[in-house]
């Protein structure tokens, strides 16, 4: 079949929406009508060039909603006009990950995902005869995409596809890093630095376990009145003070219990790790820095009893915490339509990646 798709041709070039080629779903696999998506700065990230695994043409998006229009043979779990959220996360269920109480990495298609190919090797896309590559086994750029059934979690049919997008990636790799990673406890002091789409849903989920003091830090000041409205109940901007680590040791009287590092700068990562409490504070790293980026610190900082840990996907296992994540909105307990400032159609999704480096956009959405 044609599909109209968003195609990233090379690093550092912005998206041409053209009608690609799209195979049917083989073995194994799913058609799926892809009707929101939204874009989240992991697709800026590899567009940009600095991602190892970047490779082009590819079809980039993994943040997204859908219906399933067809099954490959041997299709179980889902049938057409299922809605279903895409998992770049997949959750097979049965590899030594899924099996493994401490991990939601599940690895059974890990290598050929990482290649922008489906588990055959292959890829569905192409243009001219020529294949596009997959992106993180999802491509929710393209109008219609093929997944592995593993790779798809089937959530409630009332559920609007414009706001439950934003679950395939942000808004569960926030509150998961707290409440599934991390496992905050009720009355921690928490540091989140960025403020973007993913420290905001990290600040939602902190207020949502419990956490009584909730610092917010980042560069950009227009940040502040959405957090606040999220539960943060302090904001440092880190060009107001000589030096944020010592200002967050002080105002806290010692470090905080946990922080998160969401904006994928390595500097700021050392920053997220130095200000946590001696003997206990544990820091979550949860961007993606570019190939070539390394972290440091003094080992001192882990000797006298900081952790240093990182989160994919909030720790969340897709098929089952996704689906729960969905009726979480649904019922009102957490809040998905105020971090969503940006809609537009496919043809302007090159907007949503000017809004994203502006520092104008919490999420924008790409409604098909
Ligand atoms: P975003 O662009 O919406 O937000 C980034 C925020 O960081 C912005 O508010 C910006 O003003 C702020 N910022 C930039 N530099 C700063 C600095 N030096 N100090 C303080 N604040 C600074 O991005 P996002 O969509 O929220 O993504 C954040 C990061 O998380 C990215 O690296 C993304 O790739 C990564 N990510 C990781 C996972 C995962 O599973 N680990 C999932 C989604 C996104
Ligand atoms: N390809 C990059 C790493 C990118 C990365 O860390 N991706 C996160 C999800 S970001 C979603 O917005 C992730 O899931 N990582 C675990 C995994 O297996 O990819 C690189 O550095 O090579
Ligand atoms: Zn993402």
């Amino acid at each position: 079949m044609k599909t109209r798709a968003a195609v990233a041709f090379g690093a550092g070039s912005p998206l041409e929406v053209v009608e690609v080629d799209l195979q049917g779903p083989r073995a194994g696999e799913v058609l799926v009508e892809i009707k929101a998506t939204g874009v989240c700065h992991t697709d800026a990230f590899t567009l940009s060039g600095d991602d190892p695994e970047g490779a082009f043409p590819a079809i980039l998006g993994h943040e997204g909603a859908g219906v399933v229009v067809d099954v490959g043979p041997g299709v179980k779990s889902l049938k057409p006009g299922d809605h279903v959220i895409p998992l770049y996360t997949p959750e097979c269920r049965e590899c030594d990950y899924c099996l493994h109480p401490k991990t939601n990495l599940c690895q059974a298609i890990r290598s050929t995902q990482g290649q922008g190919l489906m588990p055959d090797g292959t890829s569905r896309f192409s243009l001219d005869g020529k294949p596009i590559l997959h992106y993180m086994g999802c491509s929710t750029f393209s109008n219609y995409t093929v997944l592995p059934e593993i790779a798809l979690a089937k959530v409630r049919e009332d559920a609007p596809f414009d706001k439950i997008c934003y679950i395939g990636c942000g808004v569960t790799t926030g509150i998961g890093a707290v409440a599934f990673t991390m496992k905050v406890e009720p009355g921690s002091t928490v540091a989140v630095f960025g403020l973007g789409g993913i420290g905001l849903n990290v600040i939602q989920g902190a207020k949502m376990v419990g956490a009584t003091r909730i610092i917010g830090i980042d560069l950009n000041p227009s940040k502040v009145a959405l957090a606040k409205q999220f539960g943060m109940t302090d904001f440092v901007n880190p060009s107001e003070v000589d030096d944020v680590v010592g200002h967050l040791v002080e105002i806290t009287g010692g470090g905080v219990d946990y922080s998160f590092e969401c904006i994928g700068n390595v500097n700021v990562m050392r920053q997220a790790l130095e200000c946590c409490h001696k003997g206990w504070g544990e820091s979550c790293i949860i961007g993606v820095a570019g190939a070539g980026q390394e972290i440091s610190t003094r080992p001192f900082q882990l000797v006298t009893g900081r952790s240093w840990r990182g989160t994919a996907f909030g720790g969340a296992r897709g098929r089952t915490d996704v689906p729960k994540i969905v009726d979480w909105y649904m019922e009102g307990k957490i809040n998905i339509d105020a971090l969503i400032t940006h809609t537009m159609p496919l043809q302007d999704i090159n907007r949503a990646f000017d809004l994203m480096h502006s520092g104008e956009s919490i999420r924008s959405v790409v409604l098909y």
